[in-house]
């Protein structure tokens, strides 16, 4: 039986708390346990996001996800009658200071598990560090194929870029019905990956990729060489696989320079900041993403999730705000299943394993495979009329993605291809 949401169980759950005292807390294994471990003291998580630098857009509205899914818990008397309680930290985007980030919550026993990374660069800097302390590491946002991989504390509620790569490039071929395509990809784990998944596919398909140029985010500002690149080889468009500043940047240049051929990216472009910097530049522009927060996707939890993000902060959530407020409900959820152990709440995440199981929320079943991935389909959103709109034809449902292997050994590919 699937499971209800987290939002649905509160009541029962104070209730159930209510008549039965704290027999939760008398089974938890005391291993790991926080120090704010009494009856009454509040339930300590990390958020671990980009509140400053180039992708603060994106650490902005997972704060407000984050901090709505706290307030309505705590408004609905709390887990067990404990209060959420944060300690969010500022890993600007870079793996440097995800590294500190990381352990700083990692070591602080108080916490209890850690919601993020957003950036993949910053997911694979924190890894080792929460896998040592044996914290509960779970990204609302990275996408890079290894990010679970590589650590039993890892987990994401989102795809990955095995299968986003591939969605891109049939979406190109198939959907689009176009042959060849210039890719721009910022060289990090994030964009390169990405890159290595769709060239590996467009390979397989029968996709040219005319141009291929590297840029480093915040550092690369000129892209005209490379534009003048697109128009020399005529490409038929342009994949940017990358972040939201960059990507309105390229738009904008290739608008200048009179380039008309169509846009698209990934769930890195999907902020209102894309829209904001790239304004008339980004009008069409067709991109991937996890979920796309609008009142003809999803069911009652999405539009109710949409109607109290509006009320508490007067403006529209993102797919990130989506994601974190399902993240912390998760956890939340764990914590009342199992205790404030991390190491039960990490075995618990762990048992997730079927759509039985899974947990629904905002962006649909969140359930695992055993990397800790999350199966969840792509979505493809364009920018029309200055906002994100589900684009009119979609991905299969069902795709075969077969070659997310082939995807994930892109260190081959990169050499083979050779960026310009
Ligand atoms: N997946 C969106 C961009 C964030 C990242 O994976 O680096």
């Amino acid at each position: 039986m699937k499971k209800s949401h987290w939002i649905a169980l509160l009541a029962a759950a104070a209730v159930f708390a209510l008549g039965c005292g704290s027999k939760d807390e008398s089974k938890e294994p005391s291993s790991k346990e926080g120090v704010s471990s009494s009856t009454t003291d509040p339930i300590r998580i990390g958020i671990a996001c980009p509140v400053t630098g180039s992708a603060a857009a994106f650490g902005r509205q997972i704060k407000m996800g984050a901090e709505l899914a706290r307030d309505q818990i705590n408004d609905a008397g709390g887990i067990n009658g404990r209060m959420i309680e944060f300690r969010i930290e500022d890993d600007e985007g870079k793996d440097s200071q995800a590294t500190t980030v990381a352990n700083r919550l990692a070591n602080d026993n108080s916490i209890v598990a850690v919601v993020g990374h957003f950036n993949s660069t910053c997911s694979a800097a924190g890894r080792e560090i929460y896998k040592q302390a044996g914290i509960l590491q779970f990204s609302p946002g990275s996408t890079n194929i290894d990010i679970c991989r590589l650590s039993e504390w890892t987990f994401r509620n989102l795809y990955h870029d095995g299968y986003q790569g591939i969605s891109v490039a049939r979406y190109i071929k198939n959907v689009l019905g176009h042959d060849s395509a210039a890719v721009f990809y910022d060289d990090d784990d994030y964009g390169l990956g990405l890159r290595d998944a769709f060239a590996a596919e467009a390979r397989k398909i029968g996709l040219e990729i005319v141009v291929n140029e590297s840029y480093t985010r915040e550092v690369t500002l000129d892209y005209a060489v490379a534009l003048d690149k697109v128009e020399a080889r005529n490409a038929d468009i342009i994949f940017i696989s990358g972040l939201y500043n960059e990507g309105a940047a390229i738009a904008k240049q290739a608008m200048d320079k009179n380039i008309n051929i169509p846009f698209l990216g990934a769930d890195g472009l999907y902020s209102p900041e894309l829209i904001n910097l790239g304004e008339d530049a980004v009008e069409g522009m067709l991109l991937t993403t996890p979920f796309i927060v609008h009142p003809d996707v999803g069911g009652k939890i999405a539009q109710d999730f949409l109607k109290a993000f509006q009320a508490k902060y007067n403006e529209d959530p993102d797919t990130w705000a989506a994601l974190t407020y399902d993240a912390v409900n998760m956890v939340a959820d764990a914590i009342q299943k199992v205790g404030t152990d991390r190491t039960a709440i990490r075995d618990h995440f762990a048992s997730i394993m079927s759509p039985e199981d899974a947990f629904e929320g905002v962006t649909g079943l969140t359930y695992f495979d055993e990397h800790g991935d999350c199966p969840k389909k792509a979505y493809v959103a364009v920018v029309q009329d200055g906002i994100f709109q589900p684009a009119p034809e979609q991905l299969p449902d069902e795709m075969d993605t077969s070659n997310e292997e082939e995807a994930s050994e892109g260190g081959e590919m990169s050499e083979e291809m050779g960026a310009e």
